[in-house]
């Protein structure tokens, strides 16, 4: 709703701090990794900007945060001649040829110590930009394109929220030329192929393909939406009055201009260092969020690079180690079929085993029957597998040109391949499921390696292949028959002594004792996770609460939308749910009512506003408190809104309060009220 619009000297003020807050907001994120605004902070100070500069457009200015969300679509891009040509450089493709390269630069500088100073970073797999500041102000972008000639992205790029339109600091150089690589993480690019596989749009072979399919978008509203990053790694260019003697000095000075740089970027002196350095990396590679193919590793000392020079159009000063792909080509033998917790029927491939990136890889997700249709794969296929840091390997492409005559069709099966049931499959859906839930034994063991896992009841030493053996002997049918085991009983299983089964017994009687959103989560409710079991148990406080609660009821709390809260509704209604619960319950399972939130919410079904300054505490932790009493907290008044706390300065809000006569206290009375709220006194949180 929209607000009302302050007075000329008010507004430029309120302009110029929601711009500055958002500045701030995007360099903790992205170059110092500390956060402080939340992303609902983030985006509200975005739209009370964007709400005023749509009311007031002669002050939009090109570096406003509200810039980079929706120019109009291009024609195609414009050509842009880099002035100082983008560089490939020379590959080193194993430690000898690492070597190789600093004895190379040693001999040609006359040096005899191996003690020249490298810095190091790892190499970013994506696509190499350039961005052209003038007084501190971005004013273009471009693709590498042929490394003379890219494509000018300025407004693609000036979607990216790790990309500064405007300098920070105040020795801001006349011109800079900056170069890095837009990336994306291997969450976002998941994110995005779930979708694209549920919409049936174009699912992206890895990252960066995803990467430059969204630069590459005409429509740069569209580019704004997909989860890219920016990364710099260069100046180019720079026309300033402090000069830099140093690779590594520049990239401290990009820091301070607010952009992000690697934070695995080092100085290491000496090949022994360097080869370190590069071997540490290699170790880090699988468990990095994105794709790296490499390290790059550049002579530190700019005197040093510019008596080294260029042989052709790479540096001598520079290097990319690269590690072993992430891609290789295998032939896929058969495909069976898994049955997860929730029933969804997926196939895997078992391919021929290959090594991928330094890992032995003879299985691979094919998601679902869709995924297969859209890689037109059989069995017999040579298929492309990919493995991409702790991301389960991928089938990403077939090569259809050497298919063999023998090649079958992959069938998918009308029964569940565990238990028999007749498979389903929701219209809509990609997925196909096995109906039977705990009837199914590969369920049953899915939903009890569920409940025993870290995060849901953490039962120590009940392992996978335990549970299976438990499961197959019929000793546990249900969760609630593991605290039946009996020590004696598990000690007569093979490779279980009888040490080890008194721990486990051990272990069981510990995990009685957990907590409500524990144990919500541990029920394994579909897409009921960590954090929605947590907001479950805060919200309703028991789980009997939780277990009444109507489909509206659950609709109201955060986070949680129409789908969840069918799929907890529906868990609840399920008579066989209702007694493992029960069961659960009767075997001594227990949490502190405590620790879950028997808080009082007296303010559930109330608005509130805050407005002005509060001396005790900021507007965000009145906020927080208001809301953890059931409260909404709301930036505009109106006539249902049920009180304002308005502190010195309070402008418009405190004006139309008073005019629609709602409540109004100042900070005293709501600090006594909030008080009284809190302790559970106050009752109902009514105007008194
Ligand atoms: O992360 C990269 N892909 C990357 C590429 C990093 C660098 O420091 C680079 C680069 C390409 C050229 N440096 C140069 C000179």
């Amino acid at each position: 709703m929209s607000q009302k619009t302050p007075k000329t000297a008010e507004l430029h003020d309120e302009v110029a701090r929601l711009r500055a807050e958002l500045d701030e907001a995007n360099y903790r994120y992205y170059v110092l990794d500390d956060p402080t605004l939340t992303d609902e902070d983030y985006d509200r100070r975005l739209r009370r900007l964007q709400e005023l500069e749509s009311q007031h457009p002669d002050l939009v200015t090109p570096d406003s945060p509200t810039q980079r969300v929706g120019a109009a679509p291009a024609e195609g891009f414009p050509e842009v001649q880099h002035a100082v040509p983008m560089l490939s450089l020379d590959n080193a493709f194993n430690e000898e040829e690492i070597a190789a390269f600093v004895k190379r630069v040693n001999e040609r500088l006359e040096r005899n110590d191996d003690d020249l100073a490298f810095c190091c970073e790892p190499k970013l797999d994506g696509l190499a930009v350039s961005l052209v500041y003038e007084q501190g102000v971005l004013i273009s972008g471009a693709t590498r394109g042929d490394g003379r000639t890219g494509e000018g992205i300025t407004s693609n790029l000036r979607t990216l929220r790790s990309i500064p339109l405007k300098l920070r600091g105040d020795s801001i150089p006349q011109l800079i030329e900056v170069r890095g690589e837009v990336y994306m993480r291997h969450s976002g690019f998941e994110t995005l192929n779930a979708r694209a596989r549920e919409e049936g749009s174009k699912v992206f072979a890895n990252p960066r393909n995803a990467a430059a399919g969204s630069l590459r978008q005409l429509d740069p509203r569209i580019t704004a939406q997909r989860p890219l990053e920016f990364c710099a790694y260069q100046v180019a260019r720079i026309d300033d009055d402090e000069v830099a003697m140093a690779h590594s000095a520049y990239m401290a000075r990009l820091r301070e201009f607010g952009f992000r740089t690697h934070p695995e970027l080092a100085l290491v002196e000496g090949s022994a260092a360097l080869l370190e350095y590069c071997r540490r990396l290699g170790e880090k590679r699988d468990h990095l969020d994105y794709d790296i193919d490499g390290a790059v590793i550049k002579v530190d000392d700019l005197r040093l690079q510019r008596e080294l020079g260029f042989v052709a159009r790479a540096p001598r000063w520079a290097i990319a180690y690269k590690f072993p792909a992430q891609e290789q080509t295998t032939r896929l033998k058969d495909v069976e079929f898994q049955v997860g917790r929730t029933g969804a029927i997926t196939p895997v491939a078992r391919l021929e085993p290959v090594t991928v990136a330094g890992a032995l890889v003879s299985n691979a997700t094919l998601h679902n029957q869709d995924e297969i249709a859209r890689l037109g794969v059989m069995i017999g296929d040579r298929v492309v597998i990919r493995r991409a840091g702790d991301v389960i390997p991928q089938v990403v492409r077939v090569m259809e040109d050497e298919r063999p005559d023998d090649a079958r069709v992959i069938e998918f099966p009308m029964h569940c391949p565990v238990c028999g049931s007749e498979v389903e499959r929701v219209e809509g859906e990609a997925v196909v499921r096995c109906p039977a839930g705990l009837f199914c034994a590969a369920q049953r063991k899915e939903a009890i390696k569920h409940f025993a896992s870290r995060r849901a009841l953490d039962i120590d030493g009940l392992g996978t292949k335990l549970i299976d053996q438990l499961v197959e002997r019929e000793w546990v049918k249900t969760p609630a028959g593991l605290f039946h085991l009996g020590a004696e009983e598990l000690a007569e299983l093979p490779r279980l002594g009888k040490k080890s089964a008194d721990n486990l017994i051990a272990a069981l009687e510990k995990s009685r004792h957990t907590t409500l959103p524990r144990f919500i989560y541990a029920l394994g409710i579909r897409e009921v996770g960590e954090a929605t079991a947590g907001n479950l148990a805060r919200h309703f406080g028991t789980l009997e609460a939780l277990m009444r609660a109507e489909l509206v009821d659950l609709e109201a709390v955060e986070d949680v939308g129409p789908v969840v809260a069918a799929h907890v509704y529906n868990f609840f209604q399920e008579q066989h749910n209702r007694e493992t619960v029960d069961q659960l319950i009767d075997a001594g399972v227990q949490w502190e009512e405590t620790e879950v939130s028997v808080r009082p919410q007296p303010l559930i079904g109330q608005t509130w506003v805050l407005t002005g300054t509060l001396e005790s505490m900021t507007r965000d932790e009145g906020r927080a408190r208001l809301q953890a009493l059931g409260a909404k907290v709301s930036g505009s008044v109106s006539k249902r809104t049920a009180g304002v706390v308005a502190g010195p300065g309070a402008g418009s809000k405190l004006a139309k309060a008073e005019e629609l006569n709602v409540e109004v206290l100042d900070e005293e009375a709501f600090l006594t009220r909030l008080a009284g709220w809190e302790s559970g006194d106050g009752e109902k949180g009514e105007a008194s």
